[in-house]
């Protein structure tokens, strides 16, 4: 169905330098000397050798965010750091093109997808949170910031899960050390060019790569205030573990088995586009991606059919063609996870459908696939995939549908597909999830929280709801 086949000329937009150093104190460094490399998850070429952040290069990041905290960010005026964040915004708008190329190339991500969702959502965040930086004694979670805030970010979203840590941060007055994930380090590296050319004083944000150890030494560093933490659930227990007792504020965001719900009265071709959206939207790398599909028994097949046509059409290949639709898997590390799950779920006696296409040789790839005959007991209804694969149930009624999306340990997001508003309303407040869409699904607003119920996390990010994270509140 498709060849690997480059596009030159979107590619020559992005000047990716052979090897990156860290970003401390507003300058790029060496470190101490270590580094890893990140490749081009489509081709499996290396684009670049990077700093990988020890214990005392985390240190020296922590210092200079504390310096910039003490004599310069918290001091200054709710309107001059807004001044600061606009600048960002604009900046980041401008570079939008580089922006969105690099992510897809580090990421293996569409770039109609970087290019019209990542991008312009980042620059909306800086704006949004650039609003409230003179406004935060109307928030309702006092004016004053934390200090030193260390954040851990994943691989999916880099840059928006970069602006989603840093734009609200540094709206109250918090400093930061950020370490992006070692597959995508490349956007968080030019977000810190952007910085300079914004004029951001040196230490007001500092970028360290580098892997778990780079994360656990930010994470335990005695002079961070604040943790936020967006990954797995396993490391996500584990940093809390290693807090507990600490006086670090913490903020966690983790994974997802998020339940898309088709009633028999949905308009259903519009539930099966929110169906593909909901999982194959960034090759299901998504934690509040909708990866069960639950849909009312006597829909199923006619649902099943449209779905299966429609997934057909999906355009599978190199992430810069702006027709793909489906990219490349972001690492080696994860297809096999997701080749080991899904074999999980042949051996437990699920029926495999996959979008017949060859696949290229080279790079990291996974067809659409989706899975029927699915129990609430087989590990693929229970465990994050974080891949492009479907697992279909069925029910029978309201209640039945809500006891099903329940019952996993996650609790990120929902969807509901149903003509009935009342259904709706009394859906939303049934599912124990931090976000029910209704007819809709995926959707992402500056101004709306995010965040979890159970093993998926706690604390809020957007929106209002999202300062909250990065004031001292009257407890504290
Ligand atoms: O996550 P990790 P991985 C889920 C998804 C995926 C699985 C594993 O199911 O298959 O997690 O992905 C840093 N202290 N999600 O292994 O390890 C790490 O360097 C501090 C869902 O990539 O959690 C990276 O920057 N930091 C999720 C970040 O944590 C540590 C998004 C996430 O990596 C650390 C990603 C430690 N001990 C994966 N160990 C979502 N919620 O969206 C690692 N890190």
């Amino acid at each position: 169905v498709f060849e690997y086949a480059p596009a030159p000329e979107s590619r020559a937009i992005v000047d990716i330098k052979p090897s990156y150093g860290l970003f401390i104190n507003g300058e790029f460094v060496d470190g101490n000397g270590t580094s890893f490399k990140t490749v081009n998850p489509a081709t499996e070429e290396v684009l670049a050798e990077v700093a990988e952040a020890n214990d005392a290069d985390v240190d020296e990041a922590v210092k200079a965010a504390r310096r910039a905290y003490t004599r310069v960010w918290s001091r200054m005026s709710g309107a001059e750091r807004a001044k600061y964040l606009y600048r960002i915004a604009r900046i980041i708008q401008e570079r939008g093109r580089e922006l969105a190329v690099l992510e897809s190339i580090d990421n293996g991500k569409p770039i109609k997808e970087s290019r019209d969702v990542d991008v312009p959502i980042v620059a909306a965040h800086f704006f949004y949170y650039a609003g409230w930086a003179d406004k935060l004694k109307y928030s309702g979670y006092g004016e004053t910031p934390l200090g030193v805030a260390g954040q851990v970010i994943p691989w999916n979203f880099p840059l928006l899960m970069l602006a989603w840590k840093i734009a609200p941060a540094l709206a109250c007055g918090n400093t930061v050390v950020l370490k992006p994930a070692e597959t995508t380090p490349l956007t968080a590296l030019l977000f810190a060019e952007i910085c300079q050319q914004a004029d951001l004083p040196p230490g007001v944000v500092n970028i360290v790569t580098g892997a778990g150890e780079t994360g656990r030494a930010i994470v335990s560093h005695p002079d961070v205030d604040k943790v936020a933490f967006t990954g797995s659930t396993e490391v996500g227990k584990a940093i809390a573990r290693a807090v507990a007792g600490s006086d670090k504020k913490v903020t966690l965001e983790l994974g997802g088995k998020a339940a898309n719900i088709v009633f028999d009265d949905a308009p259903l071709d519009q539930a099966v586009e929110g169906i593909v959206n909901g999982i194959f939207f960034n090759q299901g790398h998504v934690c509040c991606a909708g990866s069960r599909l639950l849909v009312q028994e006597s829909v199923a097949d006619e649902v099943l059919e449209r779905l299966k046509r429609r997934m057909s059409t999906l355009r599978m290949g190199d992430p810069l063609d702006k027709n793909t639709d489906v990219g490349a898997i972001n690492s080696g590390e994860q297809l096999k996870r997701i080749r080991e799950l899904s074999e999980v779920g042949d051996a437990e006696g699920a029926e495999r459908w996959e979008v017949a296409c060859d696949l290229p040789t080279k790079g990291f790839w996974f067809p659409p696939t989706l899975f029927t005959g699915v129990s609430q007991a087989h590990r693929i209804a229970r465990e994050e995939i974080f891949g492009p694969v479907l697992s279909v149930l069925t029910f029978r009624t309201p209640s039945e549908a809500v006891e099903k999306a329940n019952n996993t340990p996650f609790g990120l997001s929902a969807g509901v597909w149903t003509d009935k508003g009342s259904r709706i309303l009394s859906m939303a407040n049934r599912l124990r999830a931090g976000v029910v869409w209704a007819n809709t699904f995926n959707k992402f607003d500056p101004t709306s929280p995010f965040g979890g119920y159970k093993e998926s996390g706690y604390g809020r990010e957007g929106g209002r709801h999202g300062l909250e994270a990065y004031l001292k509140g009257a407890d504290q």
